[in-house]
């Protein structure tokens, strides 16, 4: 989802504490079996998920539940007046403050569906909208089964345009219609909404970010951040703001992940006052994440991000490298059986169906 990385770069990350972490977390899947059975021996690194040693990863919901006696050492409670939440933190890593089970269900699911359907909306930009250009109403498309056709111009108008950068983008020549409406000989490529709807990766909201500069692109139209977004990240931003001061939310990420896909270790630094946290929302499935410290060499804390936690990362926390190795799907999380019960309207279906093997997760920055 980020940026590349020089190869030099990359090999030396490849060998360091925070590698082998991502490396022990991971999904494995196991090889498929090609010609003649292969011996099982070494195929395994995790089987495939199971079996892995899950033991020192952090579970704030079970510290929670075990009360103030139960805290291993390095771990604290933060106390603040005012502010109806647990908090966590860690001893060595100022600025990080864990809020577990932040969101009520009906927040969470309400976050969902505006993740899925609104915050894809252009002006927001999507990692479609290079190949694409913007796509309107993709959720809905995908629930009714639509194509995404690219239309050839009948007067000839050269389909492809430039963007700023030179690179081309497309504009106009894609729409959505019916299977049985794909016009003979009219059409350069179609592909299934459903198919688009997997593939959505992030989405950006508020002030655009440019993966390509991994910079803010203010020249980019954009909406302020939604109104509701912007109240709640406020006020769950009050533990890691200095007193008396207000957050600003001026632009948010919106991170889709699929059973397989992992974020890398990297560092937010692109906004201008490290002071401020980044408040991260966590929907959906449960993830492991990485917390590391201000170079890969040190070993990062692993804990599970579960559907309605936040997190919020500010002064020293933002220069630590942090990632997302892993996503469980498939299981049998409280989370999620709290969210079936609630995604139960006819018109929820596809979202429940999606949110039971995905995980979202919303961070709210703010940038000047
Ligand atoms: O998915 C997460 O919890 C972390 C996301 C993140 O670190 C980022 O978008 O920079």
């Amino acid at each position: 989802m980020y940026g590349e990385t020089e190869p030099a770069a990359a090999a030396a990350a490849e060998r360091t504490a925070f590698r082998r972490a991502e490396k022990q977390y991971k999904l494995y899947k196991p090889p498929k079996p090609k010609g003649r059975a292969r011996s099982k021996r070494g195929s395994g690194q995790g089987g495939g998920g199971g079996g892995e040693d899950l033991s020192s990863v952090i579970d704030f919901h079970a510290l929670l539940a075990a009360g103030d006696g139960g805290l291993p050492a390095g771990i604290g409670r933060s106390e603040l007046a005012g502010f109806d939440r647990p908090i966590f933190c860690f001893l060595d890593r100022p600025g990080f403050y864990f809020i577990p089970g932040a969101l009520s269900i009906d927040e969470q699911c309400y976050w969902i569906k505006e993740s899925l359907k609104t915050f894809p909306q252009p002006p927001n930009r999507t990692n479609l909208t290079a190949l694409y250009g913007p796509i309107f109403d993709l959720l809905t498309a995908a629930k009714n089964q639509k194509i995404l056709v690219e239309v050839k111009k009948t007067d000839g108008q050269e389909i492809s345009e430039q963007n700023s950068d030179g690179r081309k983008i497309h504009s106009n020549n894609f729409k959505f219609i019916e299977d049985s409406e794909i016009p003979k000989g009219e059409v350069y490529r179609s592909t299934a909404a459903t198919t688009l709807f997997r593939k959505l990766r992030w989405s950006t909201l508020g002030l655009q970010f440019d993966w390509s500069k991994r910079n803010y692109d203010v020249s980019l139209a954009h909406n302020k951040i939604p109104d509701a977004l912007a109240a709640l990240a406020k006020m769950m931003a009050i533990p890691a703001m200095p007193s008396g001061e207000e957050f600003r939310p001026e632009a948010a990420i919106v991170n889709y992940y699929s059973p397989s896909d992992m974020l890398g270790g990297h560092v937010d630094d692109m906004e201008a006052d490290w002071t401020r946290p980044i408040v991260s929302i966590s929907l959906g499935c449960k993830c492991i994440f990485l917390l590391g410290g201000k170079t890969r060499d040190e070993i990062p804390i692993a804990m599970y991000l579960r559907s309605g936690d936040i997190v919020l990362m500010a002064g020293e926390t933002r220069e630590c490298f942090h990632g997302v190795p892993r996503i469980f799907t498939g299981s049998d999380d409280e989370e999620i059986s709290a969210l079936v019960s609630q995604l139960c309207g006819e018109d929820d279906s596809f979202i429940l169906n999606y949110i039971q093997n995905s995980r979202i997760n919303i961070n709210i920055r703010q940038v000047y």
